[in-house]
């Protein structure tokens, strides 16, 4: 995004990718503490893994909310990512994020709600049904990918934490611990990675709350264990791997809009009519695919969210 710096990550810290996928098939093979599809088909409570990454979810049922275009590939989404945490580069997650322990995990929910509480994964998991929604994400920089993301609405979560009247805004925070996360050592952005919402888009029906990607729980590098996707705003709006959800009174400060305020804006709504100052927002190149296509408003999704933002400029509010 705003930054242009080369990843100067020391050699060692990166773990080759053979190595990376065998740990994977070693975790697959070990099985998780949380009730899920086994290969024995028991679906039973089997000892906690250290990690989550590859571990299959139940079928699920697929949103009549989902786009109806073809979903880019696993390796697509996997190995191109933004994930400032683990380095600026879009191979970087997919190389670094191995190092994140995902189990255990808390979410808390906290601030302006009647029962702030602190979720652990395993009851996030089973709070509401996880069904599939396949969204399009348009990121910032001009490039989008369609992906199939298991979740439930935001909503749920929200609900049942009872918002005051003083909740207007919802802060999301992500992890930013830098045994695990190698870019946080670094001030390339202000740690933790902060993003926020108004409280209506958050109660949303297409805001998910995001735990699975492809039918298993969401790898590493896509922000696991637990992450929000905002399909009609810029990618950015996304924050990975969260540990807190806070509601507050007042618009929060986010971290890119922090970073550079005349670039990104609190809304970030995908607008093909407001250009990046640096860039044209008209097109997007969707990988996979080779020239562009028109960027569409709020990212395809207007008829679902254009009344959000009814009497507003849209040009103001970026
Ligand atoms: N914590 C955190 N969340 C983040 C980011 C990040 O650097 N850190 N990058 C954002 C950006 S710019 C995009 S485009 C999406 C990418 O999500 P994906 O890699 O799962 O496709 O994640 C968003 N969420
Ligand atoms: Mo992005």
């Amino acid at each position: 995004m705003l930054i242009r710096q080369k990843p100067d990550i020391a050699a060692s810290e990166i773990t080759p990718r053979h190595l990376f996928e065998g740990r994977r098939d070693f975790i697959r093979a070990a099985g998780v503490g949380i009730a899920l599809a086994s290969a024995t088909g028991a679906g039973i409570l089997l000892r906690p893994a250290p990690a989550l990454a590859g571990t299959k979810l139940p079928a699920l049922r697929r949103s009549p909310l989902s786009a109806t275009e073809a979903a880019n590939s696993q390796a697509d989404i996997t190995s191109y990512n933004n994930f400032y945490e683990f380095g600026t580069g879009k191979e970087d997650p997919g190389q670094n994020a191995h190092t994140l322990r995902t189990r255990p995990w808390t979410l808390a929910i906290e601030g302006e709600v009647k029962h702030a509480k602190v979720y652990d994964l395993d009851e996030l998991l089973k709070l509401a049904p996880l069904e599939e929604r396949i969204y399009r994400l348009r990121c910032v920089e001009g490039w989008s990918m369609v992906i199939p993301w298991a979740g439930y609405p935001l909503s749920e979560l929200i609900r049942r934490a009872e918002p005051t009247g003083r909740a207007h805004f919802v802060e999301f925070i992500s992890a930013a611990d830098p045994e695990q996360m190698p870019g946080v050592r670094r001030p390339v952005l202000e740690w933790p990675y902060a993003e926020g919402l108004r409280l209506d888009e958050a109660m949303h029906p297409l805001a998910l709350l995001t735990l699975g990607l492809y039918g298993e729980v969401l790898p590493n590098q896509n922000g696991a264990p637990v992450r929000v996707t905002l399909p009609w705003k810029y990618g950015f709006k996304s924050a990975k791997s969260l540990v807190k959800i806070r509601l507050v009174e007042r618009q929060p400060r986010t971290t890119w809009s922090s970073a550079a305020p005349r670039e990104y804006g609190f809304y970030s709504n995908v607008n093909p009519q407001v250009d990046h100052p640096r860039w044209s927002q008209a097109r997007e190149r969707r990988i996979g695919e080779l020239g562009k296509r028109a960027t569409l408003p709020f990212n395809g999704y207007a008829d679902q969210v254009a009344a959000l933002y009814t009497g507003m400029d849209l040009r103001a509010n970026f």
